[in-house]
């Protein structure tokens, strides 16, 4: 019998959600109550494998004592002074991930959306005052099935009618091409005033659909061809969840601080967010070269408490996490053991078609309707098994572990996964 971890149980958890919450989300019926590295607990002090990662935002594991620790030294010594004054964590932070990932400068923000927000308002001043595309015509070319996140600008391109209908009216300005598909962007790009083109190396929510090879080798050469910025949305595929730094990094197991700019898949504009703090605190950014960024001049953009001493010192911590614990490389191995372990079971049942993804982001398509319930009556099991995974879409289940987890853990993880799918009657 597990001991209680929290003062209230998982019920009356629910239930209060359900009275004074906004029902914006339908999450799976556990209440988490204390987390730890790979591992989480419910109220009730019941364990299980955390398979979500909080979307990719854990990858440094839960409560990673480094992280926390820094949240916890500079929590008692200065938490915000707002960018009316300078502060003396926010310049070295700066010195750090701007080294780290090989760009000029960053702007510091909170939120995955808000950095896409910044990004695209940054591609945009810079196609009217350095492009020299008309004041108000420029065109940000977007993939069919994104996810950005959900501001009003943002779900103005998404063709999820779920995330947009009934938020109109929507911003105009974008060109939507299918994902994974060079001759449209090619194409695409003869459209006049195109400013950027705006793609997640790995489409996520969308279900983990891992582009060809080369896809972005050739986005990168099409938007250098046409004056385009390439801007990529790392916020769930970077800070190693892929099985390199970044996703456009393709098979690069560098330590950070690159020195290959030239040879990589570079963009000009790269979106971070989620696992730059390691899921401690909200942090995102943007980084680029001074011939984008300096087009932004004081008061022209920025936030509260975008690069606030706090969030500084804690995406310092969680960067350095990543380096001195080879996050990447361990990515990179357990994702090809993790999809050559779940091919295996796929050979012993009818219930799952297919695994793909890439490092440790991965999802399997459940053989049956993108309305059935299955998937979600299938993460309900493995919940029951101890082991916490979300659908991303009808009949796609994301995995997307801490990437601290080790091999054994990984081939527990396994297990559950195999007996929970042999042992489920639809
Ligand atoms: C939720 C999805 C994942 C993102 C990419 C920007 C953002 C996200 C590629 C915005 C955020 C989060 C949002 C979160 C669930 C999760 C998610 F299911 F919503 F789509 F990961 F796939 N770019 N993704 O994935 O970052 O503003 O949220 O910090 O809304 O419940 P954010």
């Amino acid at each position: 019998m597990s001991t209680m971890t929290s003062n209230i149980s998982s019920e009356t958890s629910i239930a209060l959600e359900d009275k004074y919450g906004a029902h914006n989300y339908h999450p799976l019926p556990v209440v988490l109550a204390r987390g730890e590295g790979v591992y989480v607990w419910d109220c009730e002090g019941k364990k299980y494998y955390d398979f979500l990662s909080a979307y990719s935002a854990v990858n440094q594991g839960h409560c990673h004592p480094k992280i926390v620790g820094a949240l916890m030294e500079q929590a008692q010594t200065l938490t915000l002074t707002s960018r009316a004054f300078y502060n003396d964590v926010l310049g070295p932070y700066e010195k750090y991930i701007t080294e780290y990932f090989g760009f000029d400068k960053v702007l510091p923000m909170n939120t995955g959306a808000e950095a896409v927000e910044t990004a695209i308002k940054l591609c945009r001043k810079w196609a009217y005052e350095v492009k020299g595309i008309a004041e108000n015509e420029a065109k940000i070319i977007v993939c069919e099935n994104n996810f950005h996140g959900r501001t009003t600008t943002i779900i103005s391109f998404s063709n999820d009618e779920g995330a947009r209908k009934n938020f109109g009216p929507y911003t105009p300005g974008f060109i939507k091409i299918p994902y994974n598909d060079v001759a449209a962007l090619e194409e695409a790009m003869k459209q006049p005033n195109v400013a950027g083109f705006l793609v997640e190396p790995i489409q996520g929510e969308a279900g983990v659909y891992v582009p060809n090879e080369d896809f972005l080798t050739h986005a990168r050469r099409i938007c250098t061809e046409n004056n385009t910025l390439f801007i990529a949305d790392e916020v769930q595929t970077g800070i190693a969840r892929t099985g390199s730094l970044l996703a456009v990094c393709g098979d690069c197991t560098c330590q950070g601080h690159c020195e290959k700019q030239s040879t990589y898949n570079q963009p000009d504009i790269l979106i971070l967010g989620k696992a730059v703090s390691g899921g401690v605190y909200p942090v995102s950014a943007v980084l680029a070269n001074d011939n984008i960024m300096n087009v932004i001049k004081p008061g022209q953009h920025g936030s509260t408490f975008g690069g606030n001493p706090l969030a500084a010192k804690v995406a310092v911590a969680a960067l350095e996490v990543v380096v001195d614990e080879k996050l990447a490389q361990n990515a990179r191995e357990l994702g090809h053991l993790f999809r050559a372990e779940m091919n295996k079971i796929i050979e012993k049942t009818d219930l799952v078609k297919s695994v793909r993804g890439k490092g440790l982001l991965n999802a399997i398509l459940i053989n049956d309707t993108e309305d059935s319930s299955t998937a979600w009556d299938i993460c309900i099991s493995l919940r029951d098994n101890g082991l916490l995974a979300k659908p991303t879409h009808g009949n796609i289940i994301r995995f997307a572990p801490p990437l601290v987890m080790n091999k054994e853990q990984l081939l527990e993880c396994v297990a559950i996964i195999e007996k929970t799918l042999l042992e489920f009657k639809k």
